[in-house]
C-alpha cells in the first residue's frame, strides 16, 4: 500500500510538473507539414542511409488489414523504401519489396559479406514457410536481392486468439520482432524474434554457407511481443529482455556468450499489455535501465532501474492519459535516445488513438526518486502514428523523428530544431 501510495504520488508531482512547464519552453521539433506515401498500415520504420550517400533512408514495413489465413492474400506483404535526397525530401525507391505476409519489424545489418547494409524482416501472418524475409543489398546493381529464411514450425504451439470453430486467428509462430546481432561472437550475424502465437524466441543461428542455419527455440511463455539484446547484468555477455504481452509480464534471459540463453527473472510490468521494450541508462548510473509501454488503457510508459544482478526492484510509472480506463493514447512505439544532446536519454512514443508523438525529456533525477520529464505534443491534423524512428535526416547533428501514419498511409517527419 505504502508503494503505491509513492508511485501515485511520484506519478501527481510528475503531471504536474508536466503542467506547469509544457507552455514555458520553446519546442524541440517543428512538424513538417509534408508527408511521404508508403504502403497500407505501415507498422514498423527503420532509418539508415541504404544506398552510401550520407543520406538516411528511411523504409516501413507495410502490414495492410490481417484478414483470415485462409485467404489468398491474409495480409499486405511490401516494404516501403523512402530514398533521402537532402533537405528533408524523399523520393519513394521502386518497386516496393515482397515480404511475406504482414510484415512487422525490421532490422537493417550486414548480412552478406558486400560492404552495404542489408534489410531483414520478420511477418506476422507468414504463410507458407516466408517467416523471415532478408534482402540483400546490391546497391552497384541498383537492386535488393531477396532471401528466404525458412523456421521450420512443426512442433509449435499456438496458444493465441481462435475463432468460434476453435481455428486459430492467427498464424504460427506469429513474429511480432527481431534483433540481429552476433550473439555468440562467431563473426556472423544472427536473428532473435519474438513468436508472439508460439510462446517462444526464435534463434536463427549466423553461419558462412546460405547465411542462415535451422533455428532454434527459447521457451517463452506468456506471449513474447517485444525484445531486445543488450549485456544487462555487464558480465560481457549479451542477455535477452522481452515483454509478454498476455501474461502482462516483462522476461529476462541470461546469456552465456555462446547460443544458449536462460531464463533468469520475471516480474510485473506493472501495466496491461506490455507491448515495446527499450534499454538504456535513464539515470546514468552506468547500468542499463528498462523502458516499457503498455497498449491497454493504461496509456503508461514504465521504466525499471536496474540494480544489477538481473534484479529491477525500483521503477517508475509514467502515466500519459487522465483515466487509468480510457484509452486515450493507445502507445504504439517507442524510443528511447537523446533529443537534445544534453547527455540524458529522452522517450518519444507513437500514440494512434492520440493521433499525436508524445516526448518526454529527461530532465533530472529526483530527490525522492525516479527523474523529471519535460512533456511535449505533436499531434498530426491526418494520420494515426504507430510507428516511429529516430535518425539525423538532415545532418544537423540533432535527431529527428520519423513517423509511420495510418489512415493516411505515409511517413511524417518532426524536425529537431536543435540549439
Ligand atoms: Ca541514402
Ligand atoms: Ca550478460
Ligand atoms: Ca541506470
Ligand atoms: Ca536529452
Amino acid at each position: 500500500m505504502r508503494r503505491f501510495l509513492t508511485c501515485f504520488i511520484i506519478g501527481l508531482s510528475l503531471l504536474l510538473f508536466f503542467e506547469s512547464v509544457a507552455w514555458a519552453q520553446s519546442r524541440t521539433f517543428s512538424s513538417r507539414s509534408r508527408v511521404f506515401p508508403v504502403g497500407p498500415n505501415p507498422c514498423a520504420i527503420v532509418i539508415h542511409d541504404l544506398n552510401d550517400d550520407d543520406i538516411p533512408d528511411i523504409i516501413t514495413a507495410d502490414r495492410g488489414e490481417l484478414l483470415d489465413m485462409r485467404e489468398e492474400r491474409p495480409a499486405n506483404d511490401e516494404l516501403s523504401i523512402l530514398i533521402g535526397q537532402g533537405n528533408l525530401e524523399y523520393t519513394k525507391h521502386h518497386p516496393s519489396l515482397k515480404t511475406g505476409f504482414a510484415p512487422y519489424a525490421i532490422a537493417i545489418a550486414n548480412i552478406d559479406a558486400i560492404r552495404w547494409p542489408d534489410i531483414i524482416v520478420a511477418s506476422f501472418h507468414a504463410v507458407r514457410g516466408r517467416h523471415l524475409n532478408v534482402f540483400l543489398n546490391l546497391h552497384h546493381e541498383n537492386i535488393f536481392q531477396p532471401v528466404n529464411v525458412d523456421i521450420a514450425t512443426e512442433g509449435l504451439g499456438y496458444y493465441r486468439h481462435v475463432d468460434s470453430e476453435g481455428n486459430p486467428v492467427f498464424n504460427t509462430p506469429g513474429l511480432t520482432s527481431l534483433v540481429v546481432r552476433d550473439i555468440d561472437g562467431d563473426g556472423y550475424r544472427d536473428i532473435l524474434a519474438t513468436a508472439w502465437s508460439s510462446d517462444v524466441i526464435v534463434h536463427v543461428p549466423g553461419q558462412s554457407e546460405d547465411f542462415f542455419g535451422e533455428a532454434r527455440f527459447i521457451p517463452a511463455s506468456g506471449g513474447p511481443r517485444d525484445l531486445q539484446v543488450v549485456d544487462l547484468n555487464g558480465n560481457g555477455h549479451l542477455d535477452i529482455v522481452a515483454t509478454l504481452y498476455n501474461s502482462n509480464e516483462v522476461a529476462i534471459w541470461q546469456g552465456s556468450g555462446g547460443r544458449t540463453f536462460t531464463e533468469v527473472t520475471r516480474f510485473l510490468s506493472r501495466g496491461r499489455l506490455p507491448n515495446k521494450v527499450r534499454v538504456a541508462d535513464m539515470n546514468g548510473n552506468g547500468r542499463p535501465d528498462l523502458v516499457v509501454t503498455h497498449r491497454h488503457t493504461d496509456d503508461s510508459i514504465v521504466i525499471f532501474y536496474n540494480d544489477g544482478n538481473m534484479r529491477f526492484s525500483a521503477s517508475q510509472e509514467i502515466l500519459l492519459g487522465e483515466h487509468r480506463d480510457v484509452l486515450e493514447y493507445d502507445i504504439r512505439d517507442l524510443v528511447v535516445v537523446d533529443l537534445n544532446n544534453n547527455g540524458r536519454q529522452d522517450i518519444a512514443v507513437a500514440c494512434a488513438a492520440a493521433g499525436s508523438v508524445v516526448v518526454l525529456l529527461n530532465q533530472a533525477n529526483r530527490e525522492n526518486g525516479g527523474i523529471a520529464y519535460r512533456r511535449e505534443n505533436y499531434t498530426f491534423s491526418d494520420g494515426k502514428p504507430h510507428a516511429i524512428a529516430a535518425g539525423d535526416l538532415n545532418g544537423s547533428g540533432y535527431q529527428d523523428l520519423a513517423v509511420a501514419l495510418w489512415e493516411v498511409n505515409a511517413v511524417g517527419i518532426l524536425h529537431n530544431q536543435g540549439g
